[in-house]
């Protein structure tokens, strides 16, 4: 049996309107590593079959293949694939047995919808077994009409060794836990799937991707990487879950109750990475913070466990960035001495230049948001004040020798927002930019002004909305700021 997983191709949207500068209106990553790719490949080379791994994002970048129009604000959107034309996988597809998609973020939904009618076009026989957020949290929309044969509902680790069985013939599907599967025109559930143990989630399958880890040079956090840190840059999950339930967010009910991994199964991954070449690593956990809870570690074991983790990662001279969010800010905060913990902080967040080498953390997304809130902490619990997030930004990033790169966001534009409210934030937005910019020792990080917003909202009407998204967009799209009437972004004309 042959298994081919596959990374979709970037999306590419184009705005157009009449008489007007076309705008690209997509988030368009490339040269990063993607995690299910070679998580998927080292489950399945476990039990045996014959698996290869196709990443279209960061094959033929150049290529873009437009497949949908659709009417948008003034004008309209032209979607596109960006990356590896559907038609080069032809002879991989007819050789395959299996056809593994990852589908995290909805925005690739349609993509994923024409590459399982394609695959099934060019092999009818060939299974098309689709997982990731989408598959989980909508997975009729991919097998009905979509044509696909099965959703993954859970994690790869627990299901694949069943699922490759009764792909094998060796066991009933609807024996297999974790599944929705088509039969004609209904669709089958099956009991849901056992979480996996941190542990026992196996080494990312770096062996099929050595191709590609050359490739992987896009900091996500910071640009450009701080003297000294060597490309490529990997990735690392020490934890899957939170404790928190923002109601935005579908990370706790995607992955359930929170877990980690132990300071020797970190160690050894950390080996393997740097065997191939990597020393720079993304930590993309939702919350790894949530190890000082007390129905984790509690918060002393659980500083201890942070404080080892990140000296694990300095005495081997790993590089890091946290791009997801990755601590929660209130956990930051001593809630005993009433200040931001200091030694947690210092640990965790410090550099240095160790004979020519950067060392420790580098970079960081940090999510306030509510700042259109006077206590962002009534609405989200893992807020806290205004007054003390700014303390714990400022720990942050005073503590390394080499100042990191921190960007930030808060999200707006839902029903309840005011104008007052927007006022607010954009201040805050700016004070935090002034600090942020202000401290000596910068290199030349960025510190982002991004603000997001909730679908529905249109970009024309998000240039409406006022100057500080004018900040966010003139960084993402620099051609926005050619728009007719686009503010003028600098902080100045804000005040
Ligand atoms: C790491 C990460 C990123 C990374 C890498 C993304 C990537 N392609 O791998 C970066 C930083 C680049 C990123 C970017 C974005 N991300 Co992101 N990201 C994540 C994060 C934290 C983890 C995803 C991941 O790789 N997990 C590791 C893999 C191995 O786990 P997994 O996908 O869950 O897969 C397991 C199972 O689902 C199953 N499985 C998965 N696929 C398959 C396939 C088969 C065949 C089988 C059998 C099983 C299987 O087995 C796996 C192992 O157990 C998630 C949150 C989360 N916890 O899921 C958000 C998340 C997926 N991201 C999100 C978003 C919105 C984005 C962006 C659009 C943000 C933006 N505006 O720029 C961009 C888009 C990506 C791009 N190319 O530009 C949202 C998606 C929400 C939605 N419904 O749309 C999420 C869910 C965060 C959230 N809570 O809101 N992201
Ligand atoms: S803290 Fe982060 S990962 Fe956890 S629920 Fe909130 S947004 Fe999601």
């Amino acid at each position: 049996m042959i298994w081919t997983q596959i990374e979709l191709p970037s999306l590419h949207l184009l705005w157009k309107r009449k008489n007007r500068e076309e705008i690209v209106s997509s988030a368009i990553r490339t040269n990063y590593p993607k995690p299910s790719l070679c998580y998927i490949p080292a489950i399945v080379q476990q039990t045996g079959v014959e698996v290869k791994a196709v990443d279209m994002k960061i094959q033929c970048q150049d290529v873009i293949t437009p497949y949908r129009e659709f009417s948008y604000g003034e004008g309209t959107m032209l979607a596109s694939r960006m990356g590896m034309p559907f038609e080069m996988l032809e002879q991989k597809i007819r050789e395959s047995d299996v056809i593994g998609i990852s589908i995290n973020p909805s925005s690739w939904s349609n993509m994923a919808l024409d590459l399982i009618k394609f695959s099934k076009k060019i092999k009818p026989s060939v299974k098309v077994i689709i997982g990731g957020n989408e598959a989980i949290f909508r997975p009729e929309h991919y097998l009905i009409p979509g044509g696909a044969d099965i959703a993954v509902m859970g994690e790869g680790e627990t299901i694949i060794p069943d699922l490759v069985m009764a792909l094998r013939g060796k066991k009933e599907l609807k024996k297999v836990n974790g599944l929705a599967y088509r039969q004609e025109k209904n669709i089958t559930l099956t009991n849901p799937a056992d979480r996996s143990k941190m542990d026992d989630v196996p080494l990312p399958a770096l062996d099929a991707l050595v191709e590609d880890i050359p490739l992987w040079t896009t900091p996500i956090e910071s640009w450009p990487l701080p003297q000294g840190a060597k490309k490529p840059i990997g990735w690392i999950f020490l934890s899957r879950g939170c404790y928190q339930s923002c109601d935005y967010c579908t990370s706790p009910k995607k992955m359930g109750r929170f877990r980690f991994k132990t300071l020797e199964s970190i160690a050894k991954e950390l080996e393997h990475n740097k065997k191939h070449g990597i020393t720079t690593l993304n930590i993309w956990d939702d919350s790894i913070g949530s190890v000082l809870q007390p129905s984790a570690l509690g918060r002393e074991r659980g500083r201890e466990y942070l404080i080892g983790i990140a000296r694990m990662l300095k005495d081997n001279g790993f590089a890091y960035e946290l791009s997801q969010g990755g601590i929660v800010i209130k956990d930051l905060w001593d809630t005993e001495k009433d200040e931001p913990d200091f030694e947690l902080i210092t640990e965790f967040f410090s550099n240095e230049v160790k004979n020519g080498k950067f060392v420790g953390f580098y970079g960081q997304y940090f999510p306030f948001e509510c700042l259109q809130l006077e206590n962002p902490h009534d609405r989200y619990t893992k807020l806290m004040t205004f007054e003390k997030e700014k303390e714990v930004l400022k720990a942050v990033i005073s503590c390394g020798k080499i100042k990191p790169a921190i960007s930030y966001s808060t999200i707006m534009g839902t029903l309840d927002d005011t104008s007052r409210g927007f006022a607010l934030a954009t201040r805050r937005l700016l004070e935090l930019n002034g600090f942020v910019h202000s401290k000596k020792k910068r290199w030349k990080g960025n510190c982002l002004l991004p603000i997001n917003f909730p679908n529905g909202i249109l970009l024309g009407d998000m240039i409406l909305f006022g100057h500080s998204i004018s900040c966010y967009l003139s960084r993402t799209f620099p051609s926005i700021t050619k728009l007719e009437g686009f503010p003028d972004s600098s902080p100045a004309s804000i005040i």
